[in-house]
């Protein structure tokens, strides 16, 4: 069966005291009758494991009160969905031309490079997933994944040191994760190991859980999904060419302001040492000497201090991030995830978004809103119509102190988390041609080419 978030109408708090005194019976039951109980609001508790659960009076009367969560209920469909996954520990990042980073990224064939973000993995709810990590750990402590927002078994967590091994050499380098995606809705994936450090480099997906009954989700024609993170490039540019030694951070990093250079050879030095440290397992160069080795597991994790400059949504700084289609009269289903630890304020220009999901869930009220929090890990699903034709910027308001506006790349406007929302068959007639010869900072500020063309 599948339960109806819609038909969980939440009962006031002066409701309670009743609901308490209406929910005393008996409260264990069998894992028959509990998806249905929990969609009635009975005050019966359904574990994470689809299991009926002995409650206390407090947590009856929530459920009764229709505060429980409605997906636990959703009975397993049988459908096994496996997977096998590998690190690309050599993965060559290029989020905009001229700028190519090393970083880690998750594959489904050992013999291709990774992809930023990784496999997506889509799947029903009640479907089964198992994924085996094949983990390859040569210079680095291992790699773990967390399925984030989905109540998997705790094992299969991805919590390094807590509920697994990270350099799972005793299990013939493999790690088995398997869960019941009761939950329905946007989700995702990312390695724990050394965080925010490996999900900066690329270790990130997608896992989506379309609903057993689609009439559950509102309609729409068309759907996209958006992810978004940042990086410290003079970091992973540094690190790159202490662990592979063919990433060469003068050559490759593509500096747009010279006055830059003094500050970048300072960060490049600070940025080697603690690399030096982590590569060689030498505590002494990863902490220093103000700090001291410390006394507990692991004693090798490289100092993390980024200086976010790259932005990026799907992997791509603007201006090659791909753009977003629509058609004019349809309505387009945008699911957005903040992969990155910055806060995220996403602008549509010409549109107002409505807001549906949060983390999954579908709003009891969903409701209009041109600039959208977005915190770090969160998920938001909008709804957008299309009913302004033309080219419209779709990006990220943000920035903070110490590090780039988000529309910036390597502190240049325009980069970074900026895209298009194009219509479909649009005539671009009127748009700005893109300038002969060189490009600064302000000539690209025109639309690219790339959009034109679609
Ligand atoms: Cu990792």
């Amino acid at each position: 069966m599948v339960t109806d978030p819609k038909r969980f109408i939440r009962i006031s708090k002066a409701l309670l005291p009743a609901l308490l005194l209406l929910s005393t019976a008996g409260c264990t039951m069998t894992g028959d009758d509990v998806g249905e109980a929990t969609k009635t609001g009975d005050g019966t508790l359904v574990s994470a494991s689809g299991a009926g659960l002995a409650a206390t009076d407090a947590t009856r009367a929530l459920a009764a009160a229709g505060y429980s969560d409605p997906y636990l209920g959703v009975e397993p469909t049988g459908e096994l969905h496996e997977f096998e996954f590998w690190v690309d520990e050599e993965f060559v990042h290029e989020p905009y031309e001229g700028m190519q980073l090393w970083g880690f990224a998750f594959t489904t064939d050992p013999d291709e490079p990774g992809t930023v973000p990784g496999p997506e993995i889509r799947v029903t709810q009640g479907d089964t997933v198992r994924v085996t990590l094949h983990d390859r750990a040569g210079l680095f402590p291992g790699h773990t994944i967390h399925w984030h927002g989905v109540d998997v078994p705790w094992k299969s967590d991805g919590v390094p040191f807590v509920t697994q091994d990270v350099t799972p050499k005793d299990q013939d380098g493999t790690y088995t994760y398997e869960f019941v995606a009761r939950q329905a809705g946007t989700y995702w994936y990312h390695c724990v190991m050394e965080f925010p450090a490996h999900i900066d480099a690329g270790m990130f997906g997608m896992l989506i859980v379309e609903p057993q009954d689609v009439e559950e989700d509102l309609p729409f024609d068309r759907e996209e999904t958006l992810v978004f993170h940042e990086m410290d490039s003079q970091l992973l540019l540094a690190a790159g060419w202490a662990a592979n030694g063919n990433m060469d951070p003068d050559t490759r990093h593509l500096s747009s302001n010279p006055f830059d250079a003094a500050e970048g050879l300072q960060r490049q030095a600070r940025i080697a040492a603690d690399v030096a440290g982590s590569v060689t397992g030498d505590a002494t160069g990863v902490y220093g000497t103000s700090e001291g080795p410390r006394d507990y597991f692991p004693m090798w994790s490289a100092r993390y201090r980024p200086e976010y400059d790259t932005f990026m949504i799907d992997g791509k700084s603007y201006p090659d991030t791909e753009p977003v289609v629509i058609k004019e009269g349809e309505t387009l289903r945008l699911r957005m995830l903040n992969a990155g630890i910055l806060h995220k304020s996403i602008h549509l220009h010409g549109h107002h978004m409505l807001v549906t999901h949060i983390d999954g869930y579908p709003l009891d009220h969903p409701h209009w809103e041109d600039t959208l929090n977005l915190a770090p890990g969160e998920r938001k699903d909008v709804y957008i119509q299309g009913t302004n034709a033309g080219m419209w910027s779709l990006h990220d308001h943000s920035g903070s102190s110490g590090m780039g506006p988000a529309v910036t790349n390597d502190y240049a406007f325009p980069g970074g988390m900026e895209t298009m929302l194009v219509y479909e068959g649009f005539d671009p007639e009127g748009a700005i041609p893109p300038p002969e010869g060189n490009v600064t900072a302000g000539d690209l500020a025109v639309y690219s080419p790339r959009y034109v063309d679609r």
